[in-house]
């Protein structure tokens, strides 16, 4: 069972159905597990997204990843795990032959405007659980913003899968563990080639529910999103919609 993955990894711990992956590394004794494990299932009963929205995933038809990640960086670099994780289900879309997949900031993996992963990562204590969902196979239950793989043409097992993501994950992870500035540096730059965000107008929903309107022109090197309405503003945290110019 996901021979080439588990090779990939320290240590990997696979389920064929899980409330949710990041639930599962959370409540789990981390203490023993090294850097760099990582809980797998093809479903999940309560997955979860941001702001406790759901997130669906369904038997045979999705990845479910939970990495477990111990970073140095200051609190500050840890958003770029987040962007880095989506670029990396973006590098290994396109390896498996998806043509256009890119980055809505800060979390969302789209191809032709729809969503095909999904990204939570969640502080606790000095451990980061970094949760991957990509979507396998079309799925009743999800959102008709939602598409797979399967719906773009292309059909491939979870542990190819799953091996092309740890594999495009570990790369960029190790390089921010060396040097978190150049690593950095190089995503942002990643980020800006891949973005479907940058350039375009969008109305940004805060957690309060304030809205703001404007053009997305650049990430900082916090990871913030630039947007600007006339005057200048930094957007740490907040839903993104993407509106017609
Ligand atoms: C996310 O939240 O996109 C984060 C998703 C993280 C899922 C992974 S799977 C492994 C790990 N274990 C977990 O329990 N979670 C992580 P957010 O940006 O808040 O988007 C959530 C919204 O996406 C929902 O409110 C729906 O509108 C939509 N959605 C739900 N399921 C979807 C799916 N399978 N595909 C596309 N969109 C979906």
């Amino acid at each position: 069972m996901l021979e080439k993955s588990s090779a990939a990894v320290p240590k990997l711990i696979y389920f064929d159905a899980i409330d949710s992956t990041n639930s599962e590394l959370l409540r789990t004794d981390r203490s023993l597990l090294p850097e760099l494990t990582a809980v797998v299932s093809s479903s999940q009963t309560a997955g979860r997204g941001r702001l406790d929205r759901d997130w669906v995933s369904e038997p045979g038809s999705s990845l479910a990843l939970s990495l477990l990640l111990r970073p140095q960086g200051t609190s500050e670099q840890l958003a770029w795990l987040t962007l880095m994780a989506a670029l990396s289900v973006r590098a290994t879309l396109q390896t498996l032959g998806v043509e256009g997949a890119g980055i809505k900031w800060p979390n969302d993996v789209l191809v032709q405007g729809k969503k095909v992963s999904g990204i939570l990562a969640q502080l606790e204590g000095k451990d980061l659980i970094l949760g991957i969902g990509i979507n396998l196979k079309p799925q009743a239950g999800a959102p008709e913003h939602a598409t797979s793989l399967g719906d773009l043409g292309v059909a491939v097992d979870l542990d190819s899968v799953l091996v092309e993501l740890l594999t495009q994950f570990r790369g960029r992870y190790l390089r921010f563990a060396t040097d978190p500035k150049w690593a950095i540096e190089l995503s942002a730059s990643e980020f800006r080639r891949f973005s479907t965000t940058l350039g375009q107008k969008v109305r940004a929903i805060y957690p309060d529910g304030r809205e703001l309107v404007g053009v997305a022109t650049d990430i900082d090197r916090l990871g913030n999103l630039l947007i600007d309405d006339g005057e200048l503003h930094t957007v740490s945290a907040a839903d993104i919609i993407h509106l017609r110019n």
